[in-house]
């Protein structure tokens, strides 16, 4: 009886062990892009983030660390539900709901924000030529 619930214990960490092994290989982006965070860190370079999608809480706050790794300013805008561009000049500051602002190169700038209603909003750095050249991104509010 004893022997069994070793072995037992044994395979159930054997289990464990394989499913982090998965993660290493590359399922953990996968995972964290559809999971809710309430910590998310992106960065910027031209010309695009180091994510298609994010994920975050509806209803509660969230901290977005804006990374900019690139060699000129980039910004981090979300856009209205209903509002999404699908070229640069279709962009107007009527459609962010809210954003990281600009920064330059190599900083970082902190914000808190809390979006109540879920959906499926657009990102994008609303620069001139930013968006047409590729940057832009998902951000799932659930
Ligand atoms: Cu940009």
């Amino acid at each position: 009886m004893n022997r069994a619930w070793a072995i037992a214990t044994l395979l159930l960490v054997a289990a464990c062990g394989s499913t982090s092994s998965v993660s290493a290989n590359g399922s953990d982006a996968a995972t964290k892009a559809t999971t809710p965070q309430n910590d998310l860190t992106v960065t910027a370079i031209e010309f695009g983030y180091d994510a298609k999608q994010w994920t975050v809480p509806a209803g509660k706050p969230f901290t977005v660390h804006f990374r900019n790794q690139g060699t000129i300013e980039h910004e981090w805008s979300i856009i209205k539900l209903g509002r999404d561009i699908h070229k640069q000049s279709e962009f107007s500051d009527d459609h962010v709901l809210t954003e990281v602002e600009k920064i330059t190169q190599e900083t970082v700038s902190e914000k808190v924000i809390t979006i109540t209603k879920p959906g499926r909003y657009q990102i994008l750095c609303g620069l001139q030529g930013h968006f047409d050249a590729g940057m832009h991104s998902v951000l799932n509010v659930v």
